[in-house]
């Protein structure tokens, strides 16, 4: 039984459940909640930043949402998320680190200015961020492929892009272009619809303000 530790709001989590559905994988979710202390805990002890998604497999312990990704590729019988061809893996990897690093990780700048006392804003990280994310925007405009990141095969580019990319239009729209057009596909997707809908309940609790939109 395959457990996957992490919460139905949060961006990273989205990745593995975005494979695991696109893939059949079937695993148990366990919820990281207040409510929830025991997988809290676990989550503690799995992850050295006591960050989500964390997968535990047996005796096997995996974190980090690329790494899940790429072990749920073991699973099933699908195409993998990471493929086979080593330059299109390589794509596929290089355009999901630029998903984290320079889209989520502006965004998650921004969402968490959001969530400090007044005191203790920084004005100046949050519109540091806000140009990294417009940055991002430009170089992605020039090298997304379609239909998904790298082409025709759905990867692992695309469950980074899918999380990246929905939280980061709410904080700074995307600009009409090849981009947004790659975020509405996503949104199209399967597996993409199904973690949209069931993070809907949760939408109440994001810090700017959900848009009333997707
Ligand atoms: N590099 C990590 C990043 C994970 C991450 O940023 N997780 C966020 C949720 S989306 C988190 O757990 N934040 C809570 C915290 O940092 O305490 C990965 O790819 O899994």
């Amino acid at each position: 039984m395959i457990e996957l530790f992490g919460h139905p709001f949060s961006a990273f989590t989205w990745k593995p459940l975005i494979a695991a559905y696109a893939r059949d994988v079937p695993l148990v979710f366990r919820l990281v909640a207040p409510d929830q202390p025991d997988n809290m805990a676990r989550l503690a002890e799995l992850s050295p930043a006591g960050q989500m998604p964390g997968l535990i497999d047996g005796a096997r312990e995996i974190i980090e949402s690329n790494a899940i990704v790429e072990y749920l590729d073991r699973l099933g019988s699908a195409e993998p998320m990471v493929p086979t061809d080593r330059d299109a893996a390589l794509r596929a990897r290089m355009l999901a680190d630029v998903f984290d690093d320079y889209v989520a990780a502006p965004l998650q700048r921004i969402v968490a200015d959001a969530m400090r006392p007044e005191e203790s804003k920084d004005p100046l990280g949050v519109s540091q961020a806000r140009a990294a994310l417009a940055r991002s925007y430009g170089w992605l405009e020039g090298r997304i492929h379609a239909p998904w990141a790298i082409g025709e095969a759905f990867t692992l580019a695309d469950c980074a892009a899918a999380p990246a990319l929905f939280y980061a239009d709410w904080v700074s729209p995307i600009p009409p272009g090849r981009l947004r057009d790659y975020r509405a596909r996503l949104l199209a997707h399967p597996a993409v619809m199904r973690v949209v809908d069931e993070a809907r309940p949760f939408r109440a609790y994001f810090p700017l303000g959900a848009p009333d939109r997707d």
